[in-house]
């Protein structure tokens, strides 16, 4: 088989998020976030890792874009700390946080890379949280206000925009469970009202962009679909993951790609269901140019007997990363993006994230020789060719993550960079896959 070659206009880059990688969680102005909160908690995080420090890319960024330049990198999702900018969340602006915005920007763009802003990858402002967060409505139209103040600033020099980082992560997982700040469980009738409120503010977001972004501007969401993977390829379980794919995500897709909450949101939501106002689909709805997909692993569905979807449970000994929600699943970057198509219509599809989680140790000599991540990594390339190959509108691809950083409640201990950030030092290293990966995207071949 000839070496994979991807399309010639492929956008290759990579990811990271403000709060896993600035530090200067105080500095200069800047507000707290609910994560600065939530890691004070003791306990909640691995080792007490908080976020004050992190990767100080706060003073590093121009070296850090300095090695990404080195490594070949045209394109870097980032994304901007909301309290920052707005430290209370809908007060009056910092002005020494949007002048480091500024700096930020102006430095990556005179190494030659583009960026892709992430409005909010959840550090939403502590004062909010105070007010209610995102059981609130206001909460929306905050983030409507900061949309427009970060588009109109920094619109010149950014075409890219997405509106929000994987909503489920910040609502369901946030008020729903303890795994994410506030990390207190609410009833399901707030859950509900919490991921409206999110879908309030991803409007907010696309709205913004269309108001007052340059001519061209482009805008989309980022999630974390969960991804059915067929347990064969043959038609009927195809038809199940499908099906699978439907019900899995429910809550996200619909209102986005159809203007409304479907008959299995009534059913699930039942009496329970978020409160919602008359045009609250037509902003939530607005048309989007892209689709960002965040995949790092799927689920094994087959057809059951009545050709209803099954989910398969992973054995105990199933393969994992060292973060061990990572199941090892690459054809899960096949069928995420395929059903996105054949289930939503979706005209244009970008990875937004996609690596995974080691314990990576130098060797004596000092290198990092993450054969298990450049595997994994190259196995979900090779599934995402075959997706392109079928027809399917992939134009693009960031590996989570540039660099090593605050991997959230594992705190500092699971590592997901292709550079290796000695946190002593704040040394960074490439590892194995950067330069592995410098070569995919100086080539555009699965080398
Ligand atoms: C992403 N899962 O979240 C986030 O966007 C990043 O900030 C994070 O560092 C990265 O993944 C690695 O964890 C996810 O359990 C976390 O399926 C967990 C899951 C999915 C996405």
């Amino acid at each position: 088989m000839p070496t994979p070659t991807f399309p010639a206009h492929f956008t290759w880059g990579v990811a990271t998020a403000a709060p896993q990688i600035e530090g200067a969680a105080f500095l200069d102005g800047k507000g707290e976030s609910v994560w600065d909160r939530f890691a004070r908690v003791p306990g909640k995080i691995h080792g007490d890792a908080n976020l004050d420090v992190t990767c100080d890319h706060y003073h590093r960024y121009a070296s850090d874009f300095a090695l990404m330049q080195e490594l070949g990198v045209k394109n870097y999702r980032l994304s901007l700390a909301w309290p920052r900018v707005i430290p209370d969340g809908a007060g009056t602006p910092n002005p020494a946080g949007l002048a480091f915005y500024d700096r930020l920007i102006d430095a990556m763009l005179a190494h030659d890379i583009q960026p892709w802003v992430t409005m909010f990858h959840w550090d939403l402002p502590q004062a909010l949280e105070d007010q209610g967060g995102w059981r609130v409505r206001s909460t929306a139209a905050a983030f409507g206000r900061y949309a427009d103040l970060i588009v109109s600033t920094y619109g010149d020099r950014v075409k890219n925009w997405i509106t929000l980082n994987e909503m489920r992560c910040f609502t369901v997982l946030a008020y729903g469970d303890v795994i994410r700040p506030p990390g207190i469980i609410e009833s399901d009738q707030i859950v509900h009202q919490t991921y409206h409120t999110a879908l309030l503010a991803h409007g907010e977001g696309v709205r913004a962009v269309r108001e007052h972004g340059a001519p061209g501007a482009r805008v989309g969401l980022t999630d974390d679909a969960v991804i059915p993977v067929p347990i064969m390829e043959t038609a009927p379980h195809i038809a199940a993951a499908e099906q699978a794919f439907r019900e899995l995500n429910y809550r996200s897709i619909d209102p986005v790609f159809r203007g409304e909450y479907g008959a299995l949101y009534q059913q699930i939501a039942g009496d329970h269901g978020a409160e919602t106002e008359a045009d609250d689909f037509a902003l939530i709805s607005q048309p989007t140019d892209f689709f960002g997909l965040n995949i790092y692993t799927g689920v094994y569905v087959r057809a059951g007997e009545d050709g209803r979807p099954e989910t398969l449970p992973f054995p105990p000994s199933y393969p994992t990363a060292d973060a061990p929600w990572l199941r090892l699943l690459p054809q899960a970057m096949y069928w995420g993006p395929r059903l996105m198509q054949s289930v939503y219509g979706v005209k244009q599809i970008y990875i937004t994230e996609n690596g995974a989680g080691y314990d990576d140790v130098p060797t004596a000599n000092g290198e990092i020789l993450d054969l298990h991540r450049r595997q994994y990594v190259r196995q979900c390339l090779g599934e995402l060719h075959r997706a392109i190959a079928d027809g399917v509108p992939v134009d693009g691809y960031f590996c989570w993550s540039f660099m090593d950083n605050f991997e959230w409640l594992e705190g500092f201990s699971k590592r997901f960079g292709i550079c290796y950030t000695d946190y002593a030092t704040q040394r960074r290293t490439p590892k194995l896959s950067a330069q592995w990966y410098a070569e995919v995207m100086r080539t555009n071949t699965l080398v």
